[in-house]
């Protein structure tokens, strides 16, 4: 039986050495030490031994169950210990994998120009003021001597709700709104979307967008309105920019102008961008006209100012050479990915 003792010790230290999970290690615990298990069979077996080898097979079986016991022990640790490595070497974050860049969007050519824009007009003091896209007939023309029947009224397709609500077909009922609201001096732009019901292509959309200006004070000119829009047009093309005024005519303005830049693609000499003619025109202007003063609530005595309106669409398609003004309202991302 002793020697029996030491086989299945020996057995045992061998099995140890085999087993790589906590599972096969309890299973071989029970077989070995449990009930049912090796040692146990051989104290079972001692009833057959005289009463000498009694206390001596006794005490060897309890050393091989002591001994293997603390073998299973010694195990159980270096199994947990394995286990512990592996499981950190899976949470290792390696701080030199470079990172990934996060897609995010891009701002859309209108609003970069809008805020540049607004950014050149903020600096000279100007307010930004915004109104309601869905006007009444009165601000959007009548109060901007439009009265009805006015052949203005007839180049401006008008998207009408009821007989006096309609799409505003410009942004020029927020100043006459302002100057009600407020007494000058005013300095103001009023950038937003307008309707007109026309037909689609290269450049005419039923929605698009403009920036108008409004200034009021004791003795404004239309000096003034050159040096500002001169000054706007070099803060946005360049100081190199040349302007040019030509007479016009608005019902809301008078006199009225309109303003040419230098072609700042080819500088003047003419090019494809400016049709050969050197110079792109980008606003119109001109002095506010007394009526339009008058139902705006300012005594037009002791006011005067000037108004412009500025295309959005136009400047973002010289800006970036965009020849046909769908590409801004189709949400193409490949095109939309180059801003
Ligand atoms: C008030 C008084 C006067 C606004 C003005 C223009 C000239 C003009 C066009 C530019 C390109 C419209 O988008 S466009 O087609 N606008 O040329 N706009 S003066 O004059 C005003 C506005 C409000 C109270």
């Amino acid at each position: 039986m002793l020697k029996k003792l030491d086989e299945i010790k020996q057995q045992a230290i061998e099995e140890l050495g085999n087993i790589t999970d906590k599972a096969d290690l309890e299973a071989l615990r029970v077989a070995k030490l449990g009930k049912k298990g090796v040692i146990t069979g051989i104290l079972k077996q001692m009833g057959s031994l005289s009463a000498e080898e009694r206390p001596i097979v006794g005490q060897k079986a309890n050393q091989i169950r002591g001994e293997i016991e603390s073998l299973i022990k010694q195990k159980q640790a270096q199994l947990q210990q394995a286990e512990q490595e592996r499981k950190l070497a899976a949470e290792t974050v390696d701080v030199t994998v470079p990172g990934k860049k996060p897609e995010i969007g891009h701002t859309h050519p209108l609003s970069i120009v809008l805020d540049e824009v607004k950014e050149i007009f903020s600096g000279m003091g100007f307010d930004v003021v915004e109104g309601p896209e869905v006007e009444w007939d009165y601000y959007n023309f009548e109060a901007l001597n439009i009265p009805k029947g006015h052949p203005a009224r007839d180049t401006q397709d008008t998207f009408y709700i009821t007989e006096n609500m309609l799409l505003r077909t410009q942004t020029s009922p927020v100043q006459i709104r302002t100057m009600e609201k407020r007494n000058p001096p005013l300095r103001v732009i009023a950038p937003g979307r307008v309707y007109r019901s026309d037909a689609v292509d290269a450049t005419h959309s039923p929605l698009f967008h403009q920036i108008e200006g409004l200034v009021l004070d004791e003795g404004i000119t239309m000096a003034d309105l050159k040096g500002t829009l001169e000054a706007f047009a070099k803060r946005l093309y360049g100081e190199q920019t040349k302007t040019r005024f030509r007479p016009h005519h608005f019902p809301f303005t008078e006199p009225s102008c309109e303003m040419d830049v230098s072609c700042f693609k080819c500088g003047g000499k003419g090019c494809s961008m400016c049709k050969g003619e050197g110079w792109i025109e980008i606003l119109g202007g001109g002095m506010v006209h007394p009526k339009v003063l008058k139902n705006g609530g300012v005594d037009a005595d002791k006011y005067s100012g000037f108004a412009f309106g500025i295309g959005l669409e136009r400047l973002v398609m010289f800006r970036f050479g965009i020849d046909d003004m769908r590409l801004l309202y189709e949400n193409n991302l490949k095109f939309l990915e180059q801003f």
